[in-house]
């Protein structure tokens, strides 16, 4: 489709309205939310992830692309919140101390609304304290924990530990995820599952939570 490597080259470019306009002219074509958000923009961050770690980009630029991204995603995420049923639980969500990438744990967070769940999002940088004080607050039956980062992904474990210290460890369902996590290390640092994307999280989530 010529539109949709338009709008991947327009988001390397990070030309925020253009990715804007391509995701409105998609869903006009009868797209639906999820496919123009997977097949257009987490695609085109894809390639913009590749030339960030070959040199290719910098950052600068690709601040541009994620903030070209988000803007696709301020439109897809009321569509994507409108089609699933209520009430079917709760989760707090947040990236880990040390690491400010957020793209798709927001992805995961409107997915997860998207299913029905309400979700309490802590934004970026959290430190354990933060999960905890959450956990407290909002009583959810998911803890979800992301990490973009090689050195802080670590960080899950210090989270878990404090709950287990706490003994708080059980009372949650502690979903762990990022591009460079896997079931082993989900397993090591004593999360209940590993959730490759933002589908796998909702899956996973729902099946658990019974
Ligand atoms: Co950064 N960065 N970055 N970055 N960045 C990566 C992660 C990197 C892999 C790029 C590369 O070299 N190829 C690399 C990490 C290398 C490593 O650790 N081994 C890297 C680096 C090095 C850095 C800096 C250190 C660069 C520097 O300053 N020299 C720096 C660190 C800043 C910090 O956090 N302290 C940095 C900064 C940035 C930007 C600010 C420029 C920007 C972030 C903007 C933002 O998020 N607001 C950025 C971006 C955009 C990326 C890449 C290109 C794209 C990440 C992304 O948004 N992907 C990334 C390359 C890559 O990942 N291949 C890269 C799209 C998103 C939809 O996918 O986040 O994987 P993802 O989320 C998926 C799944 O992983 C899963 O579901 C999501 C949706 O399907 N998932 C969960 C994620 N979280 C989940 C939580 C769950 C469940 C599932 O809980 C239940």
């Amino acid at each position: 489709d010529e539109l949709v490597q338009q709008m991947q080259d327009d988001l390397y470019d990070g030309l925020k309205e253009e990715v804007m306009e391509g995701v409105n002219i998609l869903l006009e074509r009868g797209w639906t939310p999820y496919n123009v958000l997977t097949i257009a923009l987490v695609e085109g961050m894809r390639i913009v992830g590749i030339d960030f770690r070959d040199g290719i980009l910098f950052v600068p630029e690709v601040l541009l692309a994620a903030n070209s991204m988000k803007g696709g995603m301020h439109i897809l995420r009321p569509l994507l919140a409108e089609t699933g049923a209520k009430q079917v639980g709760k989760m707090v969500i947040g990236t880990v101390k040390g690491d400010i990438h957020d793209i798709g744990k927001n992805l995961v967070s409107m997915m997860m609304e998207g299913a029905g769940f309400e979700v309490i999002d802590l934004g970026i940088n959290n430190p354990v304290e933060k999960y905890l004080e959450a956990l407290d607050t909002h009583k959810p039956e998911i803890l979800g924990m992301s990490a973009l980062l090689t050195t802080t992904m670590p960080y899950m474990k210090v989270v878990v530990d404090a709950m287990k210290e706490n003994g708080i460890r059980d009372d949650y369902i502690v979903l762990v995820g990022g591009a460079p996590l896997n079931e082993a290390f989900a397993e090591a640092v004593g999360a209940d599952a590993y959730c490759r994307d933002a589908a796998v999280a909702v899956e996973t989530a729902k099946e658990l939570v019974k």
